[in-house]
């Protein structure tokens, strides 16, 4: 295991696992390495590499930032997965993946190949905001996740599934990385400023707070964009954590509302993310629905809590709390 300094965009100064004479190949997890798209679309372009161990300035001119930025990212969500939940990266074989940045020219997102087993970044409006924040990096990395374990289905209500469950391991990633300049919150992309105005691109305390996305469950939520129908699910992830009503974490003020009408006690972040992953790995399927997923976050809670506990009636409440009934 050897260690590099990178000076990111968006994470200040932090520790990179490099290998020696220089490049950005992480051996400590798994050999996840990062490659240079120098604006190309397909291949691997070019390993990091130099003479220094010293990676990017904290600027999108220099092209080694947004490699810092995402090395950092994988290598932060590698470690979330590894001692928070024991999977041994993304496969749970110890194998790394891989990272691609600067794709495109301008590019304004992010996404996941299976095929490739691999995540890439474009770098965004002007080519000036790399979409490599910690939480897009985890929420990539969580779709390689999703298709090793529950392979839930990218359309309908499975696909608002799998697109939730990135978001909320990316806000659990996010919180574990406890970052200086990143500090853990219950939004997705707020770093990466992808409205040009400054504002998060989605928001778990209240979803509809984006324009779009969907605070609770309704018939035919199946029919809309998956990154709009994660909105009840997101949202309970948010009320199971820290329950309904006004409440501020790391300087920020949430609100979350409830469609029933109905205070829910929250249970911590911790025991919210150990259910939802337990239940993506051993319960959810590739078709698991809406209702599906109250039925095995339910399970989940009664065998790591007990019937009757706490745990579960705060599992129930929160799904009501965003219209998804027994
Ligand atoms: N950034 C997007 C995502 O990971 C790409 C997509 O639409 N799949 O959800
Ligand atoms: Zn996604």
């Amino acid at each position: 295991v050897h260690n590099g300094t990178g000076n990111t965009q968006y994470s200040g100064q932090v520790t990179l696992g490099t290998a020696p004479s220089y490049t950005l190949t992480d051996t400590g997890r798994g050999n996840h390495k990062t490659y240079n798209l120098n604006r190309g679309t397909s291949g691997t372009g070019t390993l990091f590499s130099g003479p220094d161990d010293i990676w990017g300035d904290g600027t999108p001119q220099n092209l080694e930032t947004a490699g810092a930025d995402a090395h950092f990212g994988a290598g932060v969500t590698w470690d979330y997965y590894k001692n928070v939940h024991g999977r041994s990266g993304i496969r749970g074989d110890g194998v790394g993946a891989y990272s691609r940045v600067h794709y495109g020219n301008a590019y304004v997102n992010a996404f996941w190949t299976d095929s490739c087993f691999c995540m890439t970044y474009g770098d965004g409006a002007n080519n000036a905001k790399p979409l490599t924040s910690i939480d897009v990096a985890a929420h990539e990395m969580t779709h390689g996740v999703t298709s090793h374990t529950a392979k839930l289905v990218y359309s309908g209500e499975s696909g608002g599934l799998n697109e939730a469950t990135s978001d909320i391991f990316a806000a659990a990633v996010e919180f574990y990385a406890n970052n200086a300049q990143d500090k853990g919150d219950y939004f997705v992309g707020e770093k990466i400023d992808i409205r040009g105005n400054g504002t998060p691109l989605r928001y778990m305390d209240k979803p509809s707070r984006d324009g779009s996305s969907k605070d609770s469950w309704y018939s035919g939520i199946g029919g809309i964009d998956v990154h709009y129908s994660s909105g009840p699910a997101n949202h309970w992830f948010y009320l199971l954590s820290e329950g309904s009503g006004t409440k501020t974490i790391n300087g920020v003020t949430y609100d979350s509302p409830t469609s029933d009408g109905l205070p829910v006690t929250g249970i911590g972040r911790d025991k919210a993310a150990l259910i939802w992953y337990k239940a993506l790995t051993t319960k959810f399927t590739s078709t698991t629905n809406y209702a599906g997923a109250r039925t095995g976050t339910v399970a989940v809670a009664t065998e790591l809590y007990g019937v009757g506990s706490a745990e579960v009636k705060a599992v129930e409440s929160a799904w009501a709390g965003v219209n998804v009934g027994s």
